[in-house]
């Protein structure tokens, strides 16, 4: 038997006037640092142990602060600016000078400090309230809850989805359909379509999704006054030729191509979703439209030059949801219909921005 060094970093040196989070300094793992109230972070706040067994970024500090565009005044208090400092005028029950220290005294207990109770905890709009049992105080900073601290705001979210506060770091998780990606802390999808981890028979297309994936089976549309189509790939399908002189026939669509995308929920806007392009003009006016579809107030159209027009997702929408558009492109000689080409854009849009 051997023992061999354990892939692990240096145990971190935490600034002063700062606090560590995270107590596993094996590769892959990340260590936070958080400044004191006061104090402003220079430097990485986030630090991960990389193969090399050194700790990624730059070593931060906490760099003081004065005046109230730091906003230093905890829990409800109120800043007012003087001469090189800032003070501030603590809410109800708070005191200390950044109104950090909760003033419902009658809560501590200075008797035997080795005795402890759990806490009573409950949450409520998105955050953790805990108490103690009369003559009991709020310990247990060694244990200090990572995912309540930094789960407030959406930049400095540690986990990307989830986060599970465990004795002494913390853990993140992600939802079905994603796993945990490099740094431990974001989501990545899954393909179930490249992975073959999907059920879609073998007459159906597997199209991957952001946390999912959906089977397809493209359909020609059914033969309607002796209009018919034909499938020339799994994507597509072509007019047969008509019978000579009938107009309705000669008037419908000559080509139907189907195209899959997937969209994170919420996703930014204005966003080109698809482009159609007329190899060369025949006619004298290329047109494009959206004539069908699902959600066709989320789409516009837009000119990318003379021969190929933009099927533009103009306003965000949010997830679970599938839209659909039918954009068509039409070609025009004289005022007499040459073509009529349709591109059925489906988008599945999923639960979550990622
Ligand atoms: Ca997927």
């Amino acid at each position: 038997l051997m023992c061999l060094p354990a892939e692990t970093c240096p145990d971190p040196e935490i600034p002063a006037n700062s606090r560590k989070l995270g107590n596993i300094f094996t590769v892959g793992h990340e260590v936070h640092f958080v400044c004191d109230p006061g104090f402003e972070l220079i430097g990485s706040e986030t630090r991960i142990c990389e193969k090399s067994t050194y700790w990624g970024g730059q070593q931060p500090y906490c760099q003081k602060i004065d005046g109230c565009s730091s906003k230093p005044c905890l829990n409800g208090g109120t800043c007012v600016e003087e001469d090189n400092h800032f003070l501030c005028i603590c809410s109800r029950a708070w005191s200390g000078k950044y109104c950090q220290n909760p003033t419902n005294s009658h809560w501590a207990s200075w008797t035997n400090s080795s005795f402890s109770r759990q806490p009573h905890c409950t949450s409520a709009q998105g955050s953790i309230q805990c108490t103690c049992d009369v003559g009991f105080q709020m310990s247990g900073r060694d244990n200090v809850d990572e995912c309540e601290l930094y789960q407030s705001g959406r930049l400095s979210r540690i986990c990307m989805y989830a986060c599970v506060n465990t004795p002494g770091s913390y853990r993140c998780t992600c939802p079905p359909g994603y796993n945990l990606g490099p740094g431990y802390r974001f989501c990545k999808d899954v393909d179930e379509c490249a992975g073959r981890q999907h059920n879609c028979s073998q007459d159906e297309l597997c199209v991957n999704t952001f946390g999912g994936f959906q089977c397809v089976r493209p359909e020609c549309p059914k033969t309607r006054h002796n209009t018919s189509y034909v499938k020339t790939s799994p994507v597509r399908c072509e007019r047969n030729p008509c019978p000579v002189g009938n107009k309705v026939c000669a008037q419908s669509t000559s080509s139907i191509s189907f195209h899959y995308q997937s969209l994170v929920s919420n996703y930014t806007t204005p966003h080109v979703l698809f482009r159609m392009s007329a190899i060369r003009q025949h006619g004298d006016s290329l047109r494009f439209a959206v004539v069908g579809g699902r959600g066709r107030r989320h789409f516009g159209v837009q000119r990318a030059n003379r021969l190929t027009g933009e099927l533009v997702l103009v306003s965000p929408v949010l997830g679970p949801t599938v839209l659909e558009a039918d954009f068509e492109m039409t070609e025009y000689d004289k005022r007499v219909l040459l073509g009529r080409y349709i591109s059925k854009v489906i988008v599945f849009v999923s639960q979550y921005d990622f």
